[in-house]
């Protein structure tokens, strides 16, 4: 059975419905098996569309499961990518709201500001490079809609890949400052050490994983825009955070990053 527009629209009340009563729901592919990894990405092009006509507007993209470590906590082994919108980016000395989630797990990543359109299907990262005018240390905040934060590809592309909040460091650093494959992080919560890791463990190069976004948007006959911030995807694995909890990323060259939840 073909998933008609109609059932489309009826995806996107079911996710948007899960957001704001911050409940979890059963994963899309319970109820729609046939759900292809295109019509996800459709779906979540009109998911985005429903936001910005609900006055948010679009800002850039964030890339999901692009490292071991992402792909083996969720059992998913193709890299992802969402949309970020206006609304989730957070200030770091404002505490987040733990009401406002379902079951929110924050991730180390990589921040690109874009200063030159860049659109195409054989992109590299030195392309990107050459398009990023800085980058910065930033946490995302993920909160799938979906069950024990457990899906299928489709169902995750659907959901906008999980996407929350995100927090960028103060420190922003000339891209070709850095070697970003050697990037270190220490992530800690509560002043203890809950994980680390590099650069590399993003395919290789997170200037790389940006170029695999930007190759996958110009199928669609999309691309990046000139202001557009890009988050190249977790480092590491997310890790989980309940009120009265400070989850910190602190990276080699381009300083740290803290969210405190509240
Ligand atoms: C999907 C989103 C993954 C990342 O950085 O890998 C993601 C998920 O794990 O819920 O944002
Ligand atoms: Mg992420």
């Amino acid at each position: 059975m073909a998933i008609t527009q109609a059932m489309q629209q009826d995806i996107v009340n079911y996710l948007l419905d899960a957001e704001q009563e911050r409940k979890e729901v059963l994963k899309l592919t319970e109820n729609y098996p046939e759900l292809s990894l295109n019509t996800a990405y459709d779906v979540q092009t009109l998911l985005i569309r429903r936001k910005i006509e609900a006055g948010t507007r679009s800002i850039g993209y964030k890339l999901g499961l692009t490292s071991k470590a992402k792909q083996e906590m969720m059992g998913v082994y193709e890299a992802i990518y969402g949309v970020l919108t206006r609304d989730m980016l957070a200030l770091e000395w404002e505490p987040m709201d733990h009401k406002q989630f379902i079951h929110p797990k924050a991730e180390p990543e990589i921040a690109f500001f874009i200063g030159e359109d860049l659109q195409g299907t054989d992109i590299t990262g030195e392309d990107v490079l050459r398009a990023t005018q800085y980058v910065a240390a930033a946490i995302e905040v993920i909160d799938s809609r979906y069950l024990d934060f457990k899906f299928t590809l489709p169902d995750v592309v659907a959901d906008n890949c999980s996407s929350a909040k995100f927090v960028i460091g103060s420190k922003m650093v000339p891209v070709r400052d850095v070697e970003l494959p050697e990037l270190g992080v220490v992530m800690t919560k509560n002043s203890q050490v809950v994980t680390t890791g590099s650069g590399a463990a993003v395919l290789g190069d997170p200037a790389v994983s940006v170029a695999w976004a930007v190759n996958k948007l110009g199928e669609r006959g999309l691309g990046l825009r000139r202001g557009d911030v890009v988050l190249s995807g977790a480092i590491t694995e997310a890790i989980a955070f309940k009120p009265g909890d400070t989850i910190q990323a602190q990276f080699a060259h381009l300083g740290s990053v803290t969210l405190s939840c509240v």
